[in-house]
């Protein structure tokens, strides 16, 4: 059974863990992600497979979870041979500061990219700083072309926008160009489009790692 950090209320302000979190990824040579996306939008799939490609790169990964309730994800990662720990909200739609570095100081992790797959919800994880250096969001193609239009805080919020399932694209009839030019009303973040499910290789994880490679370098 994997380790699970259960969340209580937020005790003192938000800015000022994740200003603490920055220094300690810092000072520990890490680079963290914050991995945000509607539940089912294919965030743990994504990560699994990207994990393995920094892997293949020589770069250590570690895997912090969020989910209400359940270690059904951590799970998947410690099974994989990832360091991974379990945050349970236990009903709250979103993880905060406080306890990412509650979960980060229990998993000893250092030198490497630390994933922080956030609740899967599209609204307050966008106020919610963990002190990450990066925030990606992953928007699955069944979810629709809409989304930058509608949920314009998270679309502003993120760094990098990974479309996930485009194995779907036809079938759901997906219009990439309509996405992105309301993602480009509000962010120049760029767009990865990505499978997880095509026979072989996932589909586009290569890129992504290149721009997680290149970030880490730079930590
Ligand atoms: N067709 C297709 N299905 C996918 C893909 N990635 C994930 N899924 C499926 O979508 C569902 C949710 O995936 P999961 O990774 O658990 O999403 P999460 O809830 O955002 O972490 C699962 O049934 C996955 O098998 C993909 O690239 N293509
Ligand atoms: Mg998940
Ligand atoms: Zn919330």
């Amino acid at each position: 059974m994997p380790e699970i950090v259960i969340m209580k209320e937020i005790k003192g302000r938000n800015e000022e863990y994740a200003r603490a979190n920055r220094e300690q990824y810092s000072k520990d040579h890490v680079l963290a992600v914050n991995v945000m996306g509607a539940p089912g939008a294919g965030k743990t799939s994504f990560l699994l497979a990207l994990c393995k490609e920094l892997g293949s790169r020589g770069i250590n990964s570690a895997v912090i979870e969020g989910d209400l309730y359940s270690a059904i994800d951590t799970e998947i990662f410690v099974k994989e041979g990832f360091d991974s720990l379990q945050i349970n909200t236990e009903g709250e739609c979103h993880i905060d500061a406080s306890v990412v570095r509650q979960g980060y100081d229990r998993l000893g992790f250092s030198n490497g990219v630390l994933f922080i797959e956030n609740v899967g919800n599209l609204i307050c994880p966008a106020e919610f700083d963990l002190g990450e250096g990066l925030r990606l969001i992953t928007a699955s193609v069944p979810e629709g072309d809409d989304k930058p239009y509608k949920y314009v805080p998270m679309y502003s919020y993120v760094d990098a926008v990974v479309l996930t399932k485009c194995d779907l694209k036809e079938a759901v009839g997906f219009d990439t160009e309509y996405f992105t030019k309301g993602l480009r009303a509000l962010n120049d973040a760029p767009v990865f489009e990505t499978s997880a499910r095509t026979e072989g290789e996932a589909l586009g994880i290569a890129e992504v790692a290149d721009l997680i490679e290149s970030k880490y370098r730079a930590v």
